[in-house]
């Protein structure tokens, strides 16, 4: 979460020893064990065999990818013993590029597995079932040649970061409160949700009242032609994407997509009800995965959420105190938001709204 290397995980220390070895010369055919082990070896060979300049190009799905890699290698090499001259070249010789990738992927279900068998006549066991919209956007940020990656269709960019928050901001946060209406109004996908006007509604409401206020314009995206194209995306029958699937992991996802939006919009003078919505329709979701036959909370955190909500009824029974218990979540709510009246009030106040809006549509 902080960039550091936890040496508490199995198989890291192992990995830091290959890694000395390495350095040293003295390469051995045991396996790493960890993904970073095996960067920081590779890195290592680099180093000791060339030191030729080395790119670090990290495709996942975080904020500032190339920056957090960065981070990690360099807390994993400053475990390894002498290895401050393999650190300085790590920082001068290696390149950490971020990028943003934006592609729907549902879970590969055992009937796209089907189609798949009957297309290929095999049993692809790495199958991913994908929309056909692709959008790669890579900091042109090498230390070395690189392919050209434009001819594909790849935006090379100096700065990553605006098309990460708009993606993170238009797709990722009205993809979480789609999710959670669904999920309380029984509609299995995101396809059927948004093909609920009174649903598809209020995403457009949380759009344009509280997130596209937050985004300027880039050279070729044009915002409401980015948020009608996402809608577009989000209302396709043929990908079955599961409100289950994008309801899991709130407490990782929400403070990315829809908090930091909030903070935001409360720095700017304004009390963002949209987004106070989408926590309460967040939180009721929550709730409901308390009641008898309930969803499953899939989240790291489903335990801390499930002691903050307590019980199925809570929210009709004391609203304020699960607002009080959420937020004091800091590894989810930040301090500062958390400690705005404004925004508690706005959510405690919404929950009813959540209610109404779901409970008409059951
Ligand atoms: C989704 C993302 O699972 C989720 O939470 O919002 O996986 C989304 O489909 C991708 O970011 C789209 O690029």
């Amino acid at each position: 979460a902080d960039g550091r290397v936890d040496v508490t995980q199995a198989g890291v220390l192992e990995d830091v020893t290959l890694v000395s070895a390495e350095l040293r010369g003295k390469g051995s055919a045991q396996p790493s064990r960890t993904a970073i082990g095996l960067l920081v070896r590779g890195l290592a060979r680099r180093f000791r065999t060339s030191g030729r300049p080395f790119t670090v190009l990290s495709c996942d799905n975080v904020m500032h990818n190339g920056q957090m890699v960065k981070k990690v290698i360099a807390s994993f090499a400053s475990q390894v013993e002498g290895g401050d001259t393999f650190l300085r070249w790590l920082d001068s010789a290696v390149r950490y590029p971020s990028s943003m990738v934006d592609r729907i992927t549902p879970a590969v279900t055992a009937a796209d597995q089907a189609v798949a068998l009957g297309l290929l006549g095999l049993v692809d066991e790495a199958l991913v079932v994908a929309e056909t919209f692709l959008q790669w956007v890579v900091e042109d940020d090498f230390g070395d040649s690189r392919p050209a990656w434009e001819r594909a269709g790849v935006t090379m960019t100096a700065d990553v970061r605006p098309f990460e928050k708009a993606k993170l901001r238009v797709l990722n946060a009205t993809h979480s409160l789609l999710a959670y209406l669904g999920q309380l109004c029984g509609y299995a996908t995101i396809a059927d949700t948004v093909a609920d006007d009174v649903l598809r509604g209020r995403a457009l409401r949380m759009l344009n009242d509280d997130i596209l206020p937050t985004l300027d314009n880039l050279p070729g995206l044009d915002l409401l032609e980015y948020r009608d194209s996402v809608l577009a995306r989000f209302a396709n029958p043929a990908l079955a994407h599961t409100t289950l699937q994008i309801a899991m992991d709130g407490s990782q996802k929400m403070p990315n997509r829809i908090l930091v939006t909030a903070l935001e919009r409360l720095s700017a003078g304004s009390v963002p009800q949209e987004l106070a919505f989408a926590v309460a329709a967040w939180i009721t979701f929550i709730a409901s995965t308390l009641s008898e036959g309930g969803p499953q909370l899939d989240d790291p955190m489903a335990a801390e959420l499930g002691a903050a909500v307590r019980s199925a009824d809570a929210l009709d029974i004391e609203p304020d105190a699960v607002v009080e218990r959420a937020f004091a979540l800091r590894g989810i709510f930040p301090a500062e938001l958390a400690s705005s009246h404004e925004f508690r009030d706005a959510v405690i106040a919404q929950f009813s709204e959540v209610r109404r809006v779901t409970a008409s549509l059951r």
